[in-house]
């Protein structure tokens, strides 16, 4: 389709004059915005050409819900919301789900989408690409805005940045609609029209009696625990979050994403005893972490509950910056409200040289667990079966990692995910991303594109056969830019696996089935990435070594054992069943 957008001002008015192109430009870069993730079209394919000509990085997508992942993920990478531009209805309908998604995990994003006219749209004429995209946007974001003049750009654009980013982050819909990027005005009270927003993010300061209260449980804990989730990896506030969990001696267990903030071999996390500290802490103090599905709500089994239905069997102290959050799933007996470097350093300042560390009985039996479940890990990940299954080729991942602290480990899948998460220990902070609190398939290349973009650093992407399939087309992105991206794909054959059967005994192979022995490294070739086929963990380690070595575009078919895995991965009991 070919670009009927209007002119930018060029002409002999050029030193006087701005338009609606450069006004979005400036606003963003003012704000020290230098990036943007998007997929051209009308009307924003010459924002893209004069935003990359006026300096700004510009990658640019195969698919808008890519572009929309990797400026969710570079949001939560950076603390500044990520761009994602699309064009009007399809476009933007695209990069919605990655806009909804940030929202859910706390991701400070922005999604500007192009619109068609107001007065089209409105009394529904058929405009192209019609849609009102600024009602379809509210109920699924943090906030939407349009912006109807000129004039108004830079208070929609400073609007939108405080929204993405103040409180609890989340995702921000921009509208704008075609004609604004061709009105002009003088440059002078165009410049006079931006905001610089000041402190986007404002400290939120911990009121002193709640810090109090929140000592006092944990000082009178026999098995404390402390609880690490994505929120606190986003918060930059690494030192004082170790410095907490050293001072205290309290073990913790880091959510997916905030592994790494301290390392996974430290000898207070508690990982490798998740299923005995969950019952058996009585206080637990929750650090940027949700009671949601993935910690059962904070009740039943699995906090100790002797019913399943039953409250929590302990006390909770929930540091978080959004005060609603507190009370939604069991009591907290002692909420903190306020960002969490505020609320970590307040309790770190009431922590003196002699608060008294967790009872030994209760450290000594995490740590003879821990021993006890690495030991029997390290049996299983020594095994070389063939085919490959998920233990022997994530022993080699392992390793790599290990070798590689600062390379960056994107994962998605169902089995992949769950056996990566609990065998390829993380050493630094903010190096695992994945599917988050929806367990979202799809996230695969646009995170892996924006990390490497964003960090400059290696970046490994573990994935499951189907997991890649939703985002794979964006090889082509990443050989495109030469990133420093090797996309290791688990190949079990199939969703889950690859052995189910056709019920009716008809020709189609089984909803969860694809095509046995597909060759996912030869899709990179034709790009120009290297493509490798790695049947042993040896195959594997060479490739993934020369892979980080190189920095080249790499992507590896590791063959897996079609019969490893479970439906589902660890969560097969939410798959409803037959009463
Ligand atoms: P996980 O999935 O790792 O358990 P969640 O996404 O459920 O983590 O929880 C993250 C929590 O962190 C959210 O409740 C969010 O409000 C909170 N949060 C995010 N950023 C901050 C911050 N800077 N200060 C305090 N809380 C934060
Ligand atoms: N669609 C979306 C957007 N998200 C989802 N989570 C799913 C579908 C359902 N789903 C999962 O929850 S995991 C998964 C799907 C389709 C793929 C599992 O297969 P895989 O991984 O090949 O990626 P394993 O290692 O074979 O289990």
């Amino acid at each position: 389709m070919q670009d009927q957008s209007s002119k930018p001002a060029t002409t002999e008015d050029s030193q006087k004059m701005t338009d609606g192109f450069h006004l979005v430009i400036d606003a963003l870069k003012l704000n020290g915005i230098d990036t943007i993730f998007g997929l051209p079209g009308i009307p924003i394919t010459d924002l893209t050409r004069m935003a990359q000509g006026e300096g700004m990085r510009v990658i640019s997508f195969r698919h808008e819900q890519n572009a929309g992942n990797a400026a969710a993920i570079a949001g939560f990478l950076t603390q500044k919301p990520g761009i994602c531009l699309t064009v009007s209805a399809p476009g933007f309908l695209n990069g919605l789900t990655a806009l909804t998604n940030a929202t859910t995990n706390c991701f400070p994003m922005i999604l500007i989408s192009g619109s068609s006219e107001r007065e089209i749209v409105d009394l529904q004429q058929g405009d192209y690409e019609e849609m009102d995209q600024l009602a379809i946007a509210k109920p699924l974001c943090k906030a939407a805005f349009r912006v109807l003049h000129a004039e108004d750009i830079g208070v929609g654009v400073a609007r939108a940045i405080r929204a993405a980013l103040s409180g609890r982050p989340g995702g921000v819909y921009l509208d704008l609609p075609a004609k604004l990027f061709a009105q002009s005005m003088e440059a002078e009270v165009g410049k006079k029209s931006l905001i610089k927003v000041v402190d986007p993010a404002p400290r939120q300061i911990p009121a002193p009696d709640a810090v109090k209260r929140a000592l006092d449980l944990l000082k009178g804990a026999k098995r404390p625990l402390i609880l690490l989730g994505k929120g606190a990896a986003y918060a930059q506030a690494d030192a004082d979050i170790r410095a907490l969990v050293e001072k205290t001696g309290i073990p913790y267990l880091p959510m997916s994403m905030a592994k790494g903030l301290l390392p996974d071999t430290h000898e207070l996390s508690a990982s490798a005893a998740r299923s005995y500290v969950l019952p058996e802490a009585d206080v637990v103090l929750l650090i940027g972490a949700r009671l949601n599905w993935l910690l059962s709500q904070g009740k039943g089994k699995t906090w100790g509950g002797k019913n399943p239905k039953d409250w929590a069997a302990k006390s909770f102290i929930q540091i978080d910056i959004s005060p609603t959050e507190i009370d939604s799933n069991v009591a907290i007996a002692a909420p903190v409200i306020g960002d969490i470097g505020s609320c970590v350093s307040a309790l770190l300042a009431g922590i003196g040289a002699n608060w008294a560390k967790p009872p030994v009985e209760w450290t000594g039996a995490i740590a003879e667990r821990k021993e006890k479940n690495i030991a029997k890990m390290a049996e299983t990940l020594a095994k070389d079966p063939s085919p490959m299954n998920f233990h022997s080729a994530l022993a080699v991942v392992r390793d790599i990692i290990k070798a590689n602290p600062e390379a960056i480990l994107v994962n998605e899948g169902a089995n992949a995910l769950d056996f990566t998460r609990s065998i390829v220990d993380m050493y630094q902070p903010r190096k695992r991303l994945d599917v988050g609190t929806w367990g979202i398939m799809g996230i695969g290349m646009g995170f892996a594109v924006a990390a490497a973009v964003v960090t400059g650093k290696p970046v490994i992407a573990v994935e499951g056969d189907s997991a890649f399939g939703f985002s794979g087309m964006e090889v082509e992105t990443i050989c495109r830019y030469k990133l420093p991206v090797c996309v290791v794909i688990l190949n079990n054959n199939g969703v889950y696996g690859g052995t189910d059967v056709n019920r009716s005994g008809g020709a189609d192979v089984a909803p969860t089935v694809f095509v046995k022995g597909a060759r996912y490294d030869k899709l990179i070739e034709a790009f120009g990435g290297v493509g490798v086929n790695a049947a042993t963990p040896a195959e594997l380690r060479r490739a993934m070594d020369e892979a980080i070595r190189s920095g080249k575009p790499t992507l590896i078919n590791a063959v897996i054992d079609e019969t490893a895995g479970t439906e589902s991965g660890r969560i097969t009991s939410l798959n409803p069943k037959k009463k």
